[in-house]
């Protein structure tokens, strides 16, 4: 990967300057900056204005230590982020990850990814992320909740309906946003939509738990209809077994394919009958138990321990929904190999860059993860929009507006691609089409 236009490898050669120690986030930025090469030359004014020095730095990095107690008295200490990344086009808006590899490097890779994914949803949302080193697994729920309340007392002063809206993401389901969602209101006597994925009977929205997943097999399908194919009679593997892949399972299912494979951060089971999805919900989301259970109960899958095996394994189509860099390009070579014609992600960066370049040259359909998962957060701003008029929509209604925005984001980044000549490239047509929107407003608002 290298950048040609010398004013962005400048650019570039300070973002490392200033965070050497953020790696993916580096990454990140350099794979952006090599993409809008094109919009950045055909707009000197972006330049004159400063608008890509802006873009690289975050608008605000908060960092703060988070104490409780564990069930047996004993005092723990874990470090919180929130990077508000960019406000141009709506208030900072994104996820709470809680996962022992969380460091402010993931929260900012993270927070830069989803200015550019708020952005390709049409939706006036800012892009922002937040989480912490805590690990929620083998705790109980006091522990979770005494982590929730504490990392709150700190977080509270930072967030608001109309200025930073966070939501969940891995390790914050809706136990976690119910506890934030207490805390805050505790602490602020403030009854509003301070956080998205909240509970039905107190402000969450219909169809969010189901909306990444569902999200991305609408843009999925969109872009295998587009080149004469859909899902119906497809074999499909879906790695994770979290939030984001168990209702990619679902409608995957429902649109006719078959999913044979799902994983957990363990291992991964293949079940050539196709998954009971039931049996993973009661495992996943009742018993949050581990995912090798359900070779125990269905004779003909096995389970095997590592993650990576799982792209091994022979299908059409690939939706990876657990993790960034879970598909290497060892990994992408298996799946090009075995014939595999399309992966779309659910995850937030699943695919490292020299697998999606794997992807790119051997001709496969491509859905990346700012445009193919984006469905999750478009709902969440659904959800803002519900609490602003004190008003719910049915299920139908918000699944209908979901189809809708996830369309038209294939729709804008698939004329992105003809428009500057990126081929079946829709990372890069991706990072051009949410970038475009974002540099307009920033323009707009001047040096700010
Ligand atoms: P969950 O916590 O519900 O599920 C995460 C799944 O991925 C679990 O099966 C988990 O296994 C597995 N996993 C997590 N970390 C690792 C790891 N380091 N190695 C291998 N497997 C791992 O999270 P979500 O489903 O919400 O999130 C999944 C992905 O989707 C993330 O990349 C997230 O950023 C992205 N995303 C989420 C959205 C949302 O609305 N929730 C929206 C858009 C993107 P285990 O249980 O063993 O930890
Ligand atoms: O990565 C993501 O888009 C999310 N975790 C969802 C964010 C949100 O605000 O709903």
């Amino acid at each position: 990967m290298s950048i040609q236009n010398a004013y962005l490898q400048e650019l570039m050669n300070t973002v490392e300057k200033r965070n050497p120690n953020d790696k993916q986030f580096l990454i990140t930025v350099r794979s952006v900056l090599e993409s809008i090469e094109p919009v950045v030359e055909a707009h000197p004014e972006y330049v004159k204005m400063g608008v890509l020095e802006l873009f690289v730095e975050p608008e605000r990095v908060i960092k703060f230590r988070v104490p409780w107690v564990d069930d047996k008295g004993e005092v723990h200490v874990n470090r919180g982020y929130r990077v508000q990344s960019n406000s141009a086009i709506g208030p900072y808006k994104g996820g709470l990850r809680l996962h022992p590899s969380v460091t402010e490097d993931t929260v900012k890779f993270l927070a830069f990814e989803q200015t550019l994914k708020n952005s390709l949803t049409g939706l006036p949302i800012g892009g922002g992320k937040g989480g912490s080193d805590f690990d929620p697994k083998g705790k109980s729920d006091m522990e979770v909740m005494r982590f929730c309340q504490s990392f709150m007392t700190e977080l509270f002063r930072h967030i608001g309906p109309d200025c930073d809206v966070p939501a969940g993401d891995i390790g914050v389901g809706g136990r976690e946003i119910g506890y934030l969602y207490g805390q805050y209101k505790r602490l602020t006597a403030q009854y509003h939509g301070v956080l998205t994925g909240k509970g039905l009977s107190y402000g969450g929205s219909l169809a969010r738990k189901e909306a990444t997943g569902y999200g991305l097999c609408y843009f999925t399908e969109e872009m295998l209809k587009a080149n004469g194919k859909s899902f119906k009679g497809q074999t499909v593997v879906v790695s994770g077994s979290g939030n984001v892949a168990i209702y990619a399972c679902e409608k995957a299912t429902q649109l006719g394919g078959k999913v044979v494979a799902m994983s957990d951060s363990n291992g991964y089971i293949y079940d050539p009958d196709g998954i009971d999805l039931a049996a993973i919900k009661k495992i996943k989301e009742v018993d949050r138990a581990r995912i090798k259970v359900y070779a125990e109960n269905h004779p003909n899958a096995t389970y095997t321990e590592g993650c990576s095996g799982i792209w091994g394994i022979k299908c059409d189509i690939a939706l990876p929904c657990a993790t960034q860099n879970e598909i290497s390009l060892e990994s992408a070579q298996k799946l090009i190999a075995n014939g595999c014609f399309c992966v779309s992600e659910g995850a937030n960066m699943p695919s490292t860059m020299d697998a999606i370049d794997a992807f790119v040259n051997a001709g496969l359909l491509f859905g990346p993860a700012k445009a193919a998962n984006a469905g999750g957060v478009a709902t969440s701003a659904l959800e803002m929009s519900q609490n602003s008029m004190r008003y719910s929509w049915t299920f139908e209604e918000v699944d209908a507006k979901l189809q809708q925005i996830m369309t038209g984001i294939f729709r804008n980044v698939d004329s992105a691609a003809k428009e500057y000549g990126f081929g079946n490239n829709y990372e890069k047509a991706a990072n051009v089409a949410g970038f475009l929107k974002v540099a307009d407003a920033m323009m707009a608002q001047g040096v700010c």
